[in-house]
């Protein structure tokens, strides 16, 4: 399994000071290269190979940043274990924040912002309230929006939501503005398997019952109805459970963290996807259950699919594809290359998440 390559307090100094590197353990292939493996496999002509693999090496600079925020002990750090393939700091124990700042994860070109929780008293509110109000409006070296993503992790297991409504509704949504909120923010309801206490939890088939659905229902949407009151913008809650794994205790896997990873990639920028393609935790059962409204491992398979396409496309391989026969040779050239790269994709997903 693959580590953080850099563990790092954010400063909020503009020079970056304690940047350290760990060296990294073998990697499996990337994604990157099973596609530029089929790239060369296949039988483009050798300046088209050039065209595709040069968009691929372009698309693989591309940064991805999430930020992640909540309460203290709502789960944000289960949820980036559980998601992706780095071991985010200690599960928190206790309610200590250990640090007003943020807290900066990078794997590869994933860098995870993780936010200490609100709620311990005013003065280090304001000051954590003002650090994640400057990264939000810091922009990367294209003068685009540094953070892609904002995740909000709310427990759905407390009454006292207040101040993740006050941070969702006073400083995330104004911060961004509704529009790019509308894209940029998800909800979501951890800790759903104790939503009512631990009742209504099938332990066995790791979901909800009923009773316990319908609750969560209920909860997601009175959650939904408080943001639209405050702020007229409609999100939608996902409700899961990030899981846990302590040793020697019972082990718990996580429930729709298929869902929420299918939301967080069409979240962010079309072009920036594959990085989270491969950086996505391996271990099968983190994505075993969800609620079924959707396929979510194949829908998010398709997304993947239409972004690599995407990426290494170029006008005459739409040309074609629309077309046929508009472009002739061009439509044969993306007929070569397409069922590879589905296959590759396909590779990716199956070993990730079990089946397919
Ligand atoms: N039952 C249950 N416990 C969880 C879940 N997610 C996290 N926890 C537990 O909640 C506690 C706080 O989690 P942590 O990830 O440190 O929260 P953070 O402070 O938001 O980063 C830990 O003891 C976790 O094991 C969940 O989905 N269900
Ligand atoms: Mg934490």
């Amino acid at each position: 399994m693959s580590e953080p390559k850099i563990i790092e307090i954010e400063t909020l100094s503009p020079d970056d000071p304690f940047l350290f590197t760990q060296t990294p353990p073998p990697e499996k292939q990337s994604i990157y290269e099973l596609l530029e493996d089929e790239i060369m496999k296949s039988d483009l002509p050798d300046s088209e190979k050039t065209k595709k693999l040069s968009r691929l090496l372009k698309n693989r600079e591309k940064k991805v940043n999430l930020m992640i925020t909540g309460a203290t002990g709502a789960g944000k750090s289960s949820t980036v274990n559980a998601m992706f393939h780095m071991e985010v700091a200690k599960i928190g124990v206790g309610a200590d924040p250990e640090t007003a700042e943020l807290s900066r994860y990078e794997l590869d070109n994933l860098t995870i912002w993780d936010t200490p929780g609100l709620g311990d008293g005013a003065a280090k509110d304001e000051k954590i309230t003002r650090s994640i109000i400057r990264k939000l409006n810091e922009a990367d070296e294209h003068c685009d929006p540094l953070i892609d993503m904002v995740l909000v992790v709310l427990d759905a297991s407390t009454k006292d939501l207040g101040t993740s409504y006050s941070l969702i509704n006073n400083v995330l949504i104004p911060c961004l503005g509704k529009k790019a909120a509308a894209e940029r923010i998800i909800v979501a309801l951890n800790q759903s398997d104790i939503a009512m206490k631990g009742a209504h939890w099938n332990a066995e088939k790791n979901e909800p019952d009923e009773v316990l659905s319908a609750f969560l229902d209920e909860k997601a949407e009175s959650v939904r109805r408080r943001i639209r009151e405050s702020t007229g913008l409609d999100l939608r809650p996902v409700c899961y459970c990030a899981g846990y794994k302590e040793a020697g205790k019972s082990q718990r896997n996580p429930y729709n963290l298929t869902r929420l990873f299918y939301c967080i990639i069409r979240s962010i920028p079309k072009d920036k996807r594959l990085v989270l393609a491969d950086n996505i935790n391996d271990d099968a059962d983190n994505w075993m259950y969800d609620d079924k409204e959707s396929d979510y491992r194949k829908e998010t398979e398709n997304e993947f699919f239409d972004t690599v396409w995407d990426c290494i496309a170029d006008s005459a391989d739409t040309g074609s594809e629309i077309g046929g026969e508009i472009l002739g040779i061009p439509g044969k050239i993306a007929g070569g290359i397409i069922g590879g790269i589905a296959g590759a994709v396909r590779g990716i997903f199956s070993a990730v998440f079990g089946t397919i």
